[in-house]
């Protein structure tokens, strides 16, 4: 990381060590003269007095012999002076130093409040972000209208998420090599892109294949009806998996952007189905048979680009991957827009991945429901399920890496300060989290709603003919149940106020 800089007096912005550098060189300078003064002075100040000059350079002479009669003063003078610069100046690196402890302290023991400084929720690796080389790559193109934005090659994407202290990069096979590269030049990619990864400390945390942008896949890759199309949609994973391993990535990711249809009648789904279950187990036994350390996750999206996707929902991939000859080499990367986009709860749809032992990675962003993929960034449209999320992550201690599928609105130059906002986004949600379970209000109406009739709780835990038959004795008043009251509407008002920043 760069080290902090500070100004000295408007001049150019200097680091401590070089400040401390200078200012005792400059120490030693000032007494190397007043000794040079003490041991020359008084002979050279013989000679220039008796010095023969023209007479209009004798007040010259004469100033400069009484200037240099004042040496030790105007050298004390110099070092009071640059003693109240080194004290204002390493006054202003201690409060720096001051203010980042401070921000290690949690705001109750501060403060009791929850405002934070500014770079508190600056990232660092161990929060594992991760962006898609393709949500960089976008440059504002959409039906209606052209691009917006340059063109910016894959390594600078790598080496701006490095610099931006992101913890990896997710891409598509064609993020990175051109579809119509020969094998040299794939060959000198992978080995630029290791040598990025060496150099930046960046891991390639997702690989995936582009299998629709091309026009053969243009009525599916897995589940085209013809059988060439689907062989070469395996054969172009198989690539795209040795890639993944070459670069040392361990989540293998399918999207099915391609896999589905617009008219029902020309395929069956059940037969489609079985199209892409019989690529799937190929290809788990392939990387078995490579002894490749990657599993592969299955991200669901309800449609678009085709009228209707395969596969559209968390709970169908979990549904498809119980079918799979190796269904622990598979888990799901849930996104939020495809869940809005079905008009479902995200955090349900993420808990149901997590609860399955197979929410295997994550892709992050915001959605308006029911329309378009949008790819907002994360947070940016609905913060109460930005916050649920992330809650759902942190509790569960979620240990895969938090990647973000969005990309920046068309009217951005540039795609940087989008992925500064959506990691901004989520580490404040991350320690909303933290007050959500730190606040003694909520967490004791928590108790209250969960503290009704703890004794039967574990009943049905295990089954028994006996816990059956004390089932079936057992006397319920409906009435008196259904009478308690539930505080949900001010537990919600809570999470409203943590969220805005009142609470
Ligand atoms: C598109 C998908 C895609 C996948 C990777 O909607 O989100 O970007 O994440 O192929
Ligand atoms: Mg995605």
């Amino acid at each position: 990381m760069e080290p902090e800089r500070v100004k000295v007096y408007g001049l150019f912005p200097r680091t401590r060590r070089r400040y401390l550098i200078e200012t005792t060189l400059g120490a030693f300078f000032a007494v190397f003269l007043l000794a040079a003064w003490w041991l020359g002075w008084p002979r050279l100040r013989q000679r220039l007095v008796h010095l023969e000059v023209r007479p209009n350079l004798q007040p010259l002479l004469r100033m400069t012999v009484a200037v240099l009669d004042q040496t030790p003063s105007i050298l004390l003078a110099a070092v009071l002076w640059k003693g109240m610069e080194v004290y204002f100046v390493l006054r202003a690196f201690a409060r720096r130093e001051a203010q980042k402890q401070v921000t290690k302290l949690s705001p109750s023991t501060t403060t009791g409040y929850s405002s934070m400084p500014s770079h508190f929720y600056a990232p660092t690796r161990e929060d594992k972000f991760a962006f898609g080389v393709w949500c960089l790559q976008n440059r504002g193109r959409d039906p209606f209208g052209d691009q917006t934005r340059p063109e910016l090659p894959a390594l600078e994407c790598i080496k701006g998420l490095a610099q931006r202290s992101c913890y990896g990069f997710e891409f598509h096979d064609n993020d990175i090599i051109p579809f119509s590269a020969s094998a040299s030049q794939r060959d000198q990619i992978i080995r630029d892109v290791k040598k990025a990864i060496g150099d930046w400390g960046i891991k390639a945390t997702m690989a995936t294949t582009n299998t629709f942008y091309h026009p053969v896949f243009k009525d599916g890759a897995f589940t085209s009806t013809d059988p060439a199309v689907r062989l070469y949609t395996t054969q172009k994973v198989i690539r795209a998996i040795d890639v993944a391993a070459e670069l040392g990535t361990q989540v293998f990711v399918f999207w099915g952007g391609r896999e589905g249809v617009e008219v029902d009648a020309s395929k069956d789904p059940v037969e489609a189905t079985k199209w892409f279950r019989e690529s799937i187990n190929f290809l788990c036994n392939y990387v078995l048979s490579q002894g490749y350390d990657i599993k592969f996750s299955i991200e669901p999206k309800p449609n678009e680009p085709r009228g209707d996707l395969y596969l559209p929902t968390v709970g169908s991939v979990l549904a498809f991957i119980a079918t799979l000859d190796h269904p622990e080499m598979v888990g799901i990367n849930p996104e939020t827009a495809h869940i809005k986009m079905a008009g479902l709860n995200p955090y349900h749809e993420f808990a149901q991945a997590l609860d399955s032992g197979k929410l295997l990675d994550v892709h992050l962003n915001g959605q308006k429901p029911l329309r378009f993929d949008q790819d907002l960034s994360y947070g940016s449209d609905d913060l109460k399920e930005a916050f649920f999320t992330a809650k759902l992550l942190v509790d569960h201690e979620y240990p895969g890496t938090i990647g973000f599928d969005a990309h920046p609105y068309r009217s951005e130059a540039d795609p940087w300060d989008f992925v500064d906002r959506n990691m901004r986004t989520y580490k404040i949600m991350k320690e909303k989290v933290r007050l959500f379970n730190d606040n003694k209000e909520i967490q004791d109406l928590l108790k209250e709603i969960h503290g009704a009739n703890t004794n039967l709780r574990g009943l049905t835990a295990k089954y028994s003919k006996e816990a059956a038959q004390k089932l079936k004795d057992m006397e319920f008043d409906p009435v008196q149940l259904a009478s308690r009251k539930l505080p949900y509407e001010r537990l919600d008002q809570l999470v409203t106020e943590l969220l805005l920043g009142v609470l």
